[in-house]
């Protein structure tokens, strides 16, 4: 099948499937619309719909293309050598860039801004030599994408293995425990002993990223309502690195994993 004709049929299915999830929408209420349509889109992108993403630089006709890494990163994402502007809010934005190092360590999240060229910019620092790993992680056209590159800050690098699986991890005062209950990451937070109540942070109780070790592939996962809990997809024997971050009192804290 030529690209266009697919396009048409991929429309029409969306069309379809809002449409009912429009009509579902009156029954169970607006809340519901949104997680009738998986995430990963409707399989016209096959690597979209499976929740193992970020390792490539270019997926489903989109390419990542990172322009300039210091002081400042800027990146555009590339359809037929044009940048792409329409982007569509994910978690309270509209684009989300995750940078770490290979090997897990140096973790940051940042919210790039998308000026009138095309480009998305963000002040960047990283201090440590070796490869970083950059996931741009958004939605478009219906279809949710992650894309990664890599970036190299020169001198010598000493990588170290993914630390020992841990369930507890103390991060600026504040104690997480994670409680694996089949699929379901759930975080138990507390400070001084007791229960600590967190606050939205892009519009859950908290963001989790999870990286496989070895290639660190970038899994999606979905906040569940009402507790600092996720649903993944992890494998049983891969260990994986998971980064934590909540909000409380108005600072973002991240707590890290090895699961
Ligand atoms: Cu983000």
């Amino acid at each position: 099948m030529s690209a266009p004709l697919k396009l048409a049929g991929f429309a029409a299915l969306l069309v379809l499937v809002f449409g009912v999830a429009v009509a579902a929408g009156d029954v169970i209420g607006p809340d519901r619309q949104g997680s009738s349509v998986p995430e990963g889109g409707m399989g016209e992108h096959g690597a979209a719909v499976d929740p193992i993403r970020g390792l490539s630089i270019s997926e489903g006709g989109l390419s990542l293309e990172l322009q300039q890494t210091s002081p400042e990163l800027v990146f555009t994402i590339a359809e037929d050598g044009e940048s792409v502007r329409e982007f569509e809010v994910e978690h309270e934005r509209r684009m989300h860039l995750i940078v770490v190092r290979r090997d897990g360590s140096g973790f940051q999240h940042l919210h790039p801004e998308l000026g009138e060229d095309g480009a998305w910019r963000t002040p960047l620092t990283v201090t440590e030599p070796g490869v970083y790993r950059v996931f741009a992680d958004f939605k478009h056209d219906g279809t949710a994408y992650t894309l990664a590159s890599d970036l190299t800050v020169d001198g010598a690098a000493t990588y170290a293995p993914f630390p020992a699986p841990t369930t507890v991890d103390t991060v600026d005062g504040y104690r997480v425990e994670l409680r694996a209950d089949g699929e379901e990451l759930a975080f138990d937070i507390t400070r001084d002993g007791q229960p600590v109540e967190t606050e939205q942070y892009l519009g859950a109780g908290g963001h989790l990223v999870a990286l496989r070790e070895g290639d660190l592939a970038f899994l999606h996962v979905h906040p569940n309502e009402g507790e600092v809990a996720f649903e993944t997809d992890l494998e049983p024997d891969t260990r994986y690195r998971l980064y934590l971050q909540f909000q409380h009192e108005g600072v973002v804290h991240t707590a890290e994993f090895t699961r």
